[in-house]
Formats: structure tokens, C-alpha cells, sequence
């Protein structure tokens, strides 16, 4: 099976030029004018449209069971939705219960992840510590090709990982040369700020963004680096929602420190003013964490893209319906979080980032592909369109344009929180391993057609930081554990 992009500008992270795009066998052929290729090749007519990398969106929760429900978009879905808009790989997260076995948890979600259309892959979770999950985290990054491990900061009582978790996580996650991540909000400020909020009597979504104010997040965005600091290892920050955890990035890079950020499109473009509409159902279903913020952190987070303290965009895409949510209509802090947008991701950047000048197409390719590829070692397979790459590729039409709404979204929800914007620049091709996924509105994911992509750990990167660690505390490094 062969298939042939003619016609079309060639977008990477690093340049754009014009050529035909070949593939066959699920990977790049060619890339080059006039391409000559076997006859039978299927040909896309690229004219007049950009040919840049498939999507990855770097954090999605596909059918995660969270707050006493599970998330109503599954793999398949899921997938297919993002291949809709342009998106060909998502890495979700495997989140073990607290006791758990690592190990376990990861073999049921990719069990559960077995029915992607798209390709995926997996962060994993630490809830907690012990023996068996510093075992399983060599277990993960040696024989499973898991390279980055996540923590949540808040959600106490539950999967929140507390600074023990954090240090003997962080400390493990760099004899294994894997990245951690970290959720950043002070989880016991958050709980206790929830306690007090419904003490007052202040029982609706408008408590959600209370109970977790920027401070809360600047706080633990802090500790977090701070943390990576010591121990000399880099660190990647999801879902940076404001300018107090934007801050101590820009100055934990400026120090020189290998941190990262990410951001997603909803803290750029949906402000907290959702939070206090009367309407429950809307506003509740607006309630993920870290919450949307007053309007002052937009322009703060668009600038911390553009300038590259932030280089990653993601979704956090993690589905409930308004019945769903309901389960939190007397008391907030019971409203499953999480908003969906991994069809949505690519055209409203786009649009609000490409359009309005604020990006170029080329920056765009890394925000929306290329800088995951690399933070995760799936580069250049991901995120690339060169000769050896996998055929996961988005043909862009800069002309094409729609009113998102969730009567027409593909995504497993009924409610989106872009609902009524228009959006300029959406995908006329999707292809996904060679093969087209996503022609001109026409759907055609396959169940089950994903496969599962290891990801090797890091070396280099690591080096660097354990040299600048041990420098700055030579015991903390000298003394670490095998
Ligand atoms: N935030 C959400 O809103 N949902 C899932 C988990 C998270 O951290
Ligand atoms: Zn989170
Ligand atoms: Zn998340």
C-alpha cells in the first residue's frame, strides 16, 4: 500500500519547502519535487496546503476511571476523534491505585489502549512507594519502553504523590534515565481551601477555581523544580494554567536547569469567568484542574510559547458528560475534573496562534509535534516528515473552516468547551501509518490499528544535569542508589 502527497509545502519544526511527500510500507519513501513513484500509488492532492507532521498530543486520559466514574471517551474513540483534527499519536497516562503493583495497572490500560486507531504510548503514574514500585519503574524503562513517570502534586487522599513519593521517584527516575513529570498544585492548600470553601457554604463550580488559586500552582511548580535541582534531573511541568507556575520556569531556565513546560489551549483561550455562570451544567463542565484562569495568564502563557519557555501543547483531553458531572451538584469538589480537545487542539492553535501571527507554521510543527517527539525520544519516527519516518502525516488546509460545536465534534462527549469558535486552518488529510484515516470530513480510524511505541531512556540530557547536580550538592548524587 502506497500513497503519494503531490503538490503541497512541507512544514517541519525547522524549515518549510515544496515537495511531494511518498510513502509506503507505513513509513516515509521520499520527500522531493516531482517525485517519480510506482504506478498504483494512491495520490493526495496537496496544492494550495501544508504537509506537516500528525499531532502528538502529549497528555490525554482515554476512559480513566477518576473520581468515582470513568471518562467517557475510550482509546478507540479517542483516537479517532484526534485523527479528525489532525492528530496521529497521544501518550496517555497509566495511573495505578495507590498499592497497586505498577506492573498491573500498566497491563490494564494496554489491555484498554488495545483498540486505538492511532498509534500511542504511556506515561506511568506514582501514587506511591515502595520496594515493588522502584522495581517496576526499572521493569517499565528497561523491558517496556516507558521513559517518563508522572506525579500528581494535588488530589490528596487519593493519587497524590507527597514529597517523599517525589524524591525517591525523581532520585529512581535518573538512575533509569527517565523524565518525571509532575502535576503542579499544592494538594493539602487545595484540600484544605475546599474544606473551608464548603464550610462557607459555597458549594458550586465558582468554588472549584477558589480552592485552587495560582499561588497553589506556582507553589508546587517551585517545589518541583526545586526538587530536579537537587537531584539533577530534568523535569517536565503539564498543563502550565498560569503565570505564577510560568514564572518559576522561566527562572528555573534562565538558571539553567533542563525544565519543561506545557500548555494547552484552553488555559491560552477560555478564562474563569465560565466557572460562575448560572448554569450548572455549563459551568461544571468546565471544571478540570488546574482550573481556567482570569484573563491576565492568557497573554502571559501565548508569550511564554512563543518565546520557548513553554514547548509543548497538549489536551489533558479527559471526557465526562453533564450526567457524569452532576455527581458534584451540592459540593464542587465532587465534579469529576476534567474537559475534552484533542479533536480540537490543532485548529484552534492554528487558528489563535498561526492566523494572528503569533507563530509560524514552523513553530507550530513543534509546538504541536515536533518538541514532544524530542522530550520523549520518539523523534525523528514522530514528529518529522523526513525519509525513514513513520507515514503519520496532517495535509493542512490554511483556507478551510468550521464553528466547533459539540453537535458535530467527533469527540465522546456532549459538551466542548471551544463550543461556537471559528476556526481557519483545519485538516483536509489525516494519514496514519501510510494510510488515510481522515479525508475531506470522511472518518475511516480503524478499531484496534494504533500500535504501542516504546520510548528508550535518556542519556545524554541526563548527564549534563548529574554533572551540574553534583557539583552544586556532591553527596546527593555521590550516594544515589543503583
Ligand atoms: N486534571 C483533570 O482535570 N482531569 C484529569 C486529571 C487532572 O489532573
Ligand atoms: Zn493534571
Ligand atoms: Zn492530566
Amino acid at each position: 500500500m502506497s500513497l503519494i502527497i503531490r503538490g503541497g509545502t512541507v512544514v517541519n519544526a525547522d524549515r518549510q519547502f515544496r515537495a511531494d511527500v511518498y510513502c509506503a510500507d507505513g513509513v516515509i519513501k521520499a520527500v522531493g519535487e516531482n517525485l517519480d513513484v510506482p504506478a498504483g500509488a494512491q495520490v493526495v492532492d496537496a496544492g494550495g496546503q501544508y504537509v506537516m507532521p500528525g499531532g502528538i498530543d502529549p497528555h490525554t486520559h482515554m476512559q480513566l476511571p477518576f473520581m468515582g466514574t470513568v471518562a467517557s471517551e475510550d482509546f478507540y474513540s479517542g483516537t479517532a476523534a484526534a485523527m479528525a483534527g489532525g492528530t496521529t499519536t497521544i501518550i496517555d497516562f497509566v495511573i495505578p491505585a495507590p498499592k497497586q503493583r505498577l506492573m498491573d495497572a500498566y497491563r490494564q490500560w494496554r489491555e484498554w489502549a488495545e483498540k486505538s486507531a492511532s498509534d500511542y504510548s504511556f506515561h506511568v503514574a506514582i501514587t506511591w512507594w515502595d520496594q515493588s514500585v522502584h522495581d517496576d519503574m526499572g521493569t517499565l524503562v528497561r523491558e517496556e519502553g516507558v521513559n517518563s513517570f508522572k506525579h500528581f502534586m494535588a488530589y490528596k487522599g487519593a493519587i497524590m504523590a507527597d514529597d517523599e513519593i517525589m524524591y525517591q521517584s525523581f532520585r529512581r527516575a535518573l538512575t533509569l534515565g527517565a523524565m518525571p513529570t509532575v502535576h503542579a498544585e499544592n494538594g493539602e492548600l487545595v484540600f484544605q481551601l475546599q474544606r473551608k470553601l464548603l464550610a462557607e457554604c459555597i458549594t458550586g463550580p465558582e468554588g472549584h477555581p477558589l480552592s485552587r488559586p495560582p499561588a497553589a500552582e506556582g507553589e508546587a511548580a517551585n517545589r518541583a523544580i526545586r526538587f530536579a535541582e537537587v537531584i539533577g534531573v530534568p523535569l517536565y511541568i503539564v498543563h502550565v494554567s498560569c503565570k505564577d507556575a510560568l514564572d518559576e520556569i522561566i527562572r528555573a531556565r534562565n538558571a539553567g536547569l533542563r525544565v519543561y513546560g506545557e500548555v494547552l489551549p484552553g488555559h491560552l483561550l477560555v478564562d474563569d469567568r465560565v466557572y460562575r455562570n448560572p448554569d450548572f451544567t455549563f459551568a461544571a463542565a468546565h471544571v478540570m484542574s488546574p482550573p481556567f484562569r482570569a484573563k491576565s495568564h492568557q497573554e502571559a502563557l501565548w508569550q511564554g510559547l512563543q518565546a520557548g519557555h513553554l514547548q509543548t501543547t497538549a489536551t489533558d483531553h479527559c471526557c465526562f458528560c453533564a450526567e457524569q458531572k452532576a455527581a458534584g451538584c451540592d459540593d464542587f469538589s465532587k465534579i469529576p475534573n476534567g474537559c475534552g480537545g484533542v479533536e480540537d487542539r490543532m485548529a484552534v492553535l492554528w487558528t489563535h496562534g498561526v492566523n494572528t501571527g503569533r507563530l509560524t507554521p514552523e513553530e507550530f510543527v513543534a509546538i504541536t509535534s515536533a518538541n514532544a517527539a524530542r522530550i520523549f525520544n520518539l523523534y525523528p519516527r514522530k514528529g518529522s516528515i523526513s525519509v525513514g519516518a513513520d507515514a503519520d502525516i496532517v495535509v493542512w488546509d490554511p483556507n478551510a473552516s468550521k464553528t466547533i460545536s459539540a453537535k458535530t465534534h467527533r469527540q465522546q462527549v456532549d459538551f466542548n468547551i471551544f463550543e461556537g469558535m471559528q476556526v481557519r486552518g483545519l485538516p483536509s488529510h489525516t494519514i496514519s501509518q501510510g494510510k488515510l484515516t481522515w479525508v475531506q470530513g470522511e472518518l475511516r480510524a480503524e478499531r484496534g490499528a494504533g500500535r504501542y511505541l516504546k520510548r528508550p531512556a535518556y542519556t545524554s540530557a541526563f548527564a549534563a544535569l548529574e554533572k551540574i547536580a553534583a557539583a552544586r550538592t556532591p553527596t546527593a548524587v555521590a550516594r544515589r542508589p543503583g
